[in-house]
């Protein structure tokens, strides 16, 4: 994918003067002083530093509820959560306010020698209580990619307790995203990542994802398809040997691969695979956890069971950062009896992102906002969207469920083909939307929308009028009609 590094015309649309004034209240320096601070001094992740330098960084100064504006006062709706992560939307007083308390409280504490603090102790109950059942055991972290790491080192000891040293091998899919971290990004299957990493870490696979529409070959139902690419497990545990395979991981849906979602055969299969060959299922709930789908983790949409759960973004909305491992009863047990687990990080459980956590998790549940999801705005943004772009010349598929959607650009979407140029036609749209103040992302061929969980009907109607506009502007840049 390169849609990580593209130069993005920036065009500025005109904005009327009260939103210019809100922005404006917190800036220090004029837009220009920031873009040449910004490319002398900083480097971004994923991005082309040369390329980005010459058009100039946007500058993002402010942030409430679903809307963000720029250092030119333009306000911009965000379509993406930030980073898949604002699910409570930004501004909320209350993280604030636990944030601030915490700092005074208790700024910093370890919990490495015998020692713990409330914070750390009233998250991990209240995610015992939010979780599925068997779930009453969280591991720290700062991210998603160290709670992969963590993952692994899980994996490891728990084979190691029940004396399975063979068992080393983790499988994993390609076009997965698990982080960059070394372990987070061997994990992952992006080629492009892999590419510039000559170090890996050892004994991880790759089977094929689940993308439909990219993939299918002749006439396999989604369905069918889907139970062939879970077979693919079958068949690679078979080459390595079961008693060599610790784990297989993967997110539930693909989020930074095109939010990929999978037939409904999919994870069962997966599941039954695992347990047949004594294999631990890990889902990476980073993107589809705390709501995303309209449940609280989005293995409980795919209707599965794993062993393991990787947790972060919306475990504190993104305020400060924070991941975490859940461990299922059976594999805590393991971990519990057995001896020193030689792992942890300086700020495991850090009590001022524990405190902002909890405050987190209490909104989500006590204002509701998962249930909307699953019930009101979740079904109502998948409407529109379906509806709006219901037999669209350029828009394949729509897929997704909850607050999380993608869009499949294709050349000609009945015969499911693609465009040969995919990753610049999703260029192309991805600046309509930018310069349309939307913000969308762009995975190749696939556009993507993952808004703030609190987002309400007439916003997400704005967001789904200005993706139409963005996308027919697309097509007609395209010559298609
Ligand atoms: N697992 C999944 C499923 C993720 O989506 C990570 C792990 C790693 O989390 P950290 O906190 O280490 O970044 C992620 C992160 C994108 C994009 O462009 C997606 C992520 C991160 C950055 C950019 O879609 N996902």
């Amino acid at each position: 994918m390169s849609y990580r590094t593209e130069e993005v015309a920036y065009v500025q649309p005109a904005q009327p003067a009260a939103s210019a004034q809100a922005a404006q209240a917190t800036q220090q320096r004029s837009t220009a002083e920031y873009r040449a601070l910004d490319a002398a001094h900083h480097i971004h992740p994923f991005s082309d530093m040369g390329s980005l330098n010459r058009s100039g960084s946007r500058v993002i100064v402010k942030a409430q509820g679903v809307y963000l504006w720029d250092s030119e006062g333009n306000k911009v709706i965000d379509g993406m959560a930030g980073l898949w992560c604002v699910n409570v939307g930004y501004g909320r007083k209350e993280l604030a306010d636990a944030a601030y308390k915490q700092m005074q409280e208790l700024s910093y504490y370890n919990t490495f020698f015998k020692t713990t603090h409330p914070p750390v102790i009233e998250l991990s109950a209240l995610l015992a209580e939010l979780a599925p059942e068997p779930f009453n055991h969280f591991f720290y972290c700062n991210s998603g990619s160290e709670g992969n790491d963590t993952v692994l080192r899980i994996v490891h000891q728990y084979w190691a307790t029940q004396g399975k040293h063979s068992k080393k091998f983790v499988i994993s899919r390609k076009n997965g995203y698990h982080g960059s971290t070394i372990a987070g990004g061997t994990l992952g299957g992006m080629g492009y990542m892999h590419e510039q990493m000559p170090s890996k870490v050892e004994n991880i696979v790759h089977i094929d994802q689940p993308y439909f529409f990219g993939e299918a070959e002749g006439n396999l139902t989604p369905e069918e398809f889907a139970l062939a690419r879970a077979q693919q497990l079958e068949a690679k545990i078979l080459e390595i040997g079961a008693d060599n395979v610790a784990a297989f991981i993967g997110e539930p849906f693909q989020g930074a691969g095109g939010v990929i979602f999978p037939a409904s055969t999919y994870w069962p299969e997966i599941q039954r695979i695992c347990r047949k060959y004594d294999i631990l299922l890990v889902a990476d709930e980073v993107i589809g956890g705390f709501g995303r789908t309209g449940e609280w983790f989005a293995h409980q949409h795919f209707g599965f069971e794993p062993d393991l759960i990787t947790l972060a973004k919306g475990l504190t909305s993104g305020y400060v950062p924070m991941g975490a491992v859940g461990l299922h009863d059976r594999v805590a047990k393991a971990i519990i009896e057995n001896g020193d687990f030689n792992h942890g990080l300086t700020y495991s459980g850090h009590p001022v992102a524990a405190a902002v956590a909890v405050a987190n998790l209490k909104l989500l549940r006590d204002e509701k906002i998962v249930d909307r999801v699953k019930n009101d705005t979740g079904p109502y943004f998948q409407k529109q969207l379906r509806e709006t772009f219901a037999n669209h010349p350029i828009i394949g598929e729509i897929s997704g469920t909850g607050l999380v959607a993608g869009l499949q650009l294709a050349q000609d979407p009945k015969a499911r083909k693609r465009f040969a140029n995919g990753g610049d036609v999703g260029t192309i749209c991805r600046d309509f939307c930018f310069n349309g103040n939307l913000i969308m992302r762009a995975t190749g061929d696939r556009m993507l929308l993952s808004p703030p969980l609190v987002i309400n009907k007439l916003e997400i109607d704005e967001i789904v009028s200005k993706a139409k506009k963005a996308v027919d502007a697309t097509a007609q840049q395209l010559g298609i009609s």
